[in-house]
């Protein structure tokens, strides 16, 4: 069998040093098995960037980096990345900035990195690219007479079709789509949306295998909610516990990049309406906001940290005392096993996006409980996670009395069906933690093209 080849935004470290959790440990074990190599951007940008990519040797599997020019990586990563796609898939088409310049640094990139990649793949490897930043790299290197499968996994929702013709090459993103011999999806949304688009963009017809016919070939389309290592997290968080003290007030946590899509001042709001409605509850429980910045070079990201700023300024205003302070907001990263096991002695995980791919802190906060007094998780009904954890409470993020209301739901619910809520979705997670994920698409993106999800052991 051939290498796994995973391609990526973003490369892990070469030193391993910050592998904890997320996508690397999920594919370790894979990419160790056949000299696996994990393609994707250097940390840093070049004046001169190699024109090849340079390749480091962990003891687990290579990392091969590409390196981009300063200019060419801002127009590609903050310009058509985060300012195009991101807020279009979001459903944000309103903080879409379109320039020419980025729609063709985006084409370059993957245009230079195919060809890059081209001088090193083989035809029995199977190449597994991930997320918006990279669509276009199948079209490429199929054009440069690359045989292999290659598979791509789109972290983020995919929108309805009258949102995603809201980008101006949306025919082509759907045509560049069409190259992948396998496209994985978080949720079933996604993938309704993903049937309807190529019906619409290049006539496709759904199989009756689930696979999409196009121009007389398949492309197989499957539903892969990704998850976190369950286990794991379970652990950090309940050994950090032991030497650490529990908070004086029941709290509730909230952990998020701050990103529009997060729905950050919607949670606000309904804490705040919650305050309002149910004094009794003031002085009496306190909420942690942890917010660590990300692409605060995009104009729509400094909007959303002032607006933050202001709200929590101004509920801590309205509502605090010289002893109590209602919102803790934290601008900065934390370390993974402090966040763990703040999640395990938080009573209430407040998990609120106006639309998210999966959401990985929900499935944290859960694991990270104590089973014997587990805190309760309010999710947003936006989030992909909603399709699977419906033990949650669902919220609707736009609501804030429906906020305000699951928050005392919360904070009142009786232990006995805390702990069946808990059970319920910690069972779930442990049968499908992050391991059974990539396993799951590797499977399905080896097997036959016109094999259908019916066929594949999931
Ligand atoms: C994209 C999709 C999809 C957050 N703050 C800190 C910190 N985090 C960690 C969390 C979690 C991760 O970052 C965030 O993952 P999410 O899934 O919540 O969201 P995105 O970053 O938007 O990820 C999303 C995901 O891809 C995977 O497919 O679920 O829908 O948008 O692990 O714990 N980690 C540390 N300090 C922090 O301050 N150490």
């Amino acid at each position: 069998m051939g290498r796994l080849i995973v391609v990526s935004n973003r490369a892990p470290s070469i030193d391993g040093s910050s592998d904890s959790g997320g996508l690397v440990v999920a594919l370790k074990d894979a990419l160790s098995k056949d000299g696996g190599l994990w393609i994707g951007g250097a940390p840093e940008q070049h004046e001169n960037p190699s024109s090849e990519l340079v390749l480091h040797h962990r003891p687990d599997f290579d990392v091969a980096l590409f390196e981009l020019e300063p200019e060419l990586h801002d127009d590609y990563y903050l310009g058509y990345s985060n300012s195009v796609l991101w807020p279009a898939f979001h459903g944000r088409v309103d903080l879409i900035v379109v320039k020419p310049r980025y729609a063709a640094a985006y084409r370059q990139v993957a245009e230079r990195l195919a060809r890059q990649i081209a001088e090193t793949v083989r035809d029995d490897d199977l190449i597994w690219v991930h997320d918006y930043q990279l669509i276009p790299l199948a079209h490429y290197l199929k054009a440069l007479g690359v045989k292999c499968r290659i598979g791509f996994f789109l972290h983020i929702p995919l929108p309805d079709l009258q949102t995603f013709m809201a980008i101006p090459d949306w025919r082509e993103m759907v045509k560049w789509l069409a190259d992948y011999n396998l496209i994985g999806f978080q949720t079933r949304r996604d993938l309704a949306n993903m049937i309807t688009i190529f019906r619409h963009g290049l006539r496709g017809e759904l199989r009756a295998n689930g696979n999409i016919g196009i121009n007389g070939r398949e492309v197989a389309i499957g539903c892969f909610p990704i998850s976190i290592d369950v286990q794991g997290f379970r652990r950090l968080a309940a050994e950090g516990a032991v030497a650490t003290e529990p908070p004086p007030l029941p709290r509730l946590i909230g952990v998020d990049r701050l990103d529009y899509s997060k729905g950050l001042p919607q949670r606000l709001a309904g804490y705040e309406t919650f305050l309002s409605k149910y004094p009794q509850f003031r002085s009496k429980v306190s909420l942690l906001q942890i917010a660590p910045p990300t692409r605060d070079d995009v104009d729509a990201y400094k909007d959303i940290r002032s607006e933050l700023e202001h709200l929590s300024g101004k509920i801590n205003g309205d509502f605090g005392t010289i002893d109590w302070t209602p919102v803790q907001y934290i601008h900065r990263a934390m370390p993974r096993d402090e966040l763990a096991v703040l999640f395990r002695l938080s009573r209430v995980g407040l998990v609120t996006p106006l639309f998210d791919g999966m959401n990985l802190v929900a499935k944290e906060y859960v694991a990270a409980q104590d089973e014997a007094d587990p805190g309760v998780l309010i999710l947003s009904q936006f989030a992909g996670a909603a399709e699977e954890m419906t033990a949650a409470l669902i919220i609707n993020p736009h609501n804030p009395v429906g906020i305000a209301e699951a928050i005392k739901k919360a904070l009142d619910m009786p232990l006995g069906e805390r702990i069946e809520r808990h059970t319920t979705l910690y069972a779930h997670l442990e049968g499908n933690d992050i391991a059974r994920w990539s396993a799951a698409f590797l499977k399905r993106l080896r097997a036959p093209d016109d094999i259908g999800p019916d066929n594949v052991a999931r």
